[in-house]
């Protein structure tokens, strides 16, 4: 079964036991050495798109990180590459206000989302931002996973679902991750954890698993490395 790291988290949660974030779960010691290497090559910006006319062409395979304003997508796309500024964050909400492609090894192209639900930019930016995310995440031939970042502190919010049925709707096939968890007490991530992946059911593309990452810590990032390298790899077989 793919991908089932964190199903294991659920297993031992149901139980009274509260998992450590990150645990290496599914994944052999050789795919998180895979999944090491793919990132630890360079990564280079390639373009930024503020519209569907600016997209870049199409090229390899692409991983995008959508999530609500703040929710930490850049502080993710840093981590897993190691880089600091890969990226740019920022503790304002708004900071990406494009679709930032950057290219690392192997065809690999993520793509950092402007976040949606930022309520103090200017109606008609926030209006173009979601016209914009949505016609990307339906219309990208190429687009091979979206990462649904939500907060672990807050779970998951109304706008968020606009986006997971837009993805339901394409067959964009997806993951919630859950961030910040370094802001959380084990118990309350665990009640986020429950709640989030209850309410997957309702959505088919959804992998019914939910990763639990902390970009401070690194939590989680050895399993999402290797989660993506496995994708890589099936989709060279396929
Ligand atoms: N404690 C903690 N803070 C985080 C983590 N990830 C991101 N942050 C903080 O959250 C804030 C927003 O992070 P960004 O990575 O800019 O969030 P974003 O989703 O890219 O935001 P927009 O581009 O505005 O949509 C920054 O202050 C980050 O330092 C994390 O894992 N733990
Ligand atoms: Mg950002």
């Amino acid at each position: 079964m793919k991908n089932n790291l964190i199903a294991k988290t659920e297993r031992a949660t149901d139980q009274g036991r509260i998992a450590p974030v990150g645990r290496e779960g599914d994944f052999t010691s050789g795919e998180i050495a895979t999944g090491r290497r793919l990132f630890a090559g360079p990564w280079d910006f390639i373009a930024a798109a503020g519209s569907l006319a600016a997209l870049p062409a199409m090229r390899g395979v692409e991983i995008a990180f959508a999530g609500r304003s703040n929710v930490g997508k850049s502080s993710l796309i840093n981590a897993l590459t190691g880089r600091h500024a890969l990226a740019r964050i920022s503790h304002t909400p708004g900071r990406t206000q494009e679709l930032i492609f950057f290219a690392g090894g192997e065809n690999l192209v993520l793509v950092d989302m402007p976040g949606y639900g930022y309520a103090a930019a200017a109606k008609t930016k926030i209006k173009a931002w979601t016209a914009l995310i949505h016609a990307f995440l339906q219309g990208r031939a190429n687009l091979a996973r979206v990462y649904v970042l939500v907060d672990a502190r807050h779970g998951l919010k109304p706008n968020d679902d606009d986006i997971l049925r837009t993805l339901d709707r394409a067959a964009v096939n997806y993951q919630i991750v859950l961030t910040k968890a370094d802001k959380v007490k084990e118990g309350e991530r665990a009640a986020v954890l429950a709640t989030t992946s209850a309410a997957l059911a309702q959505h088919p593309a959804a992998y019914p698993e939910v990763l639990v990452t902390s970009a401070h810590t690194g939590a989680g990032m050895p399993e999402l490395r290797a989660a993506i390298a496995r994708l890589l790899k099936e989709r060279a077989v396929a």
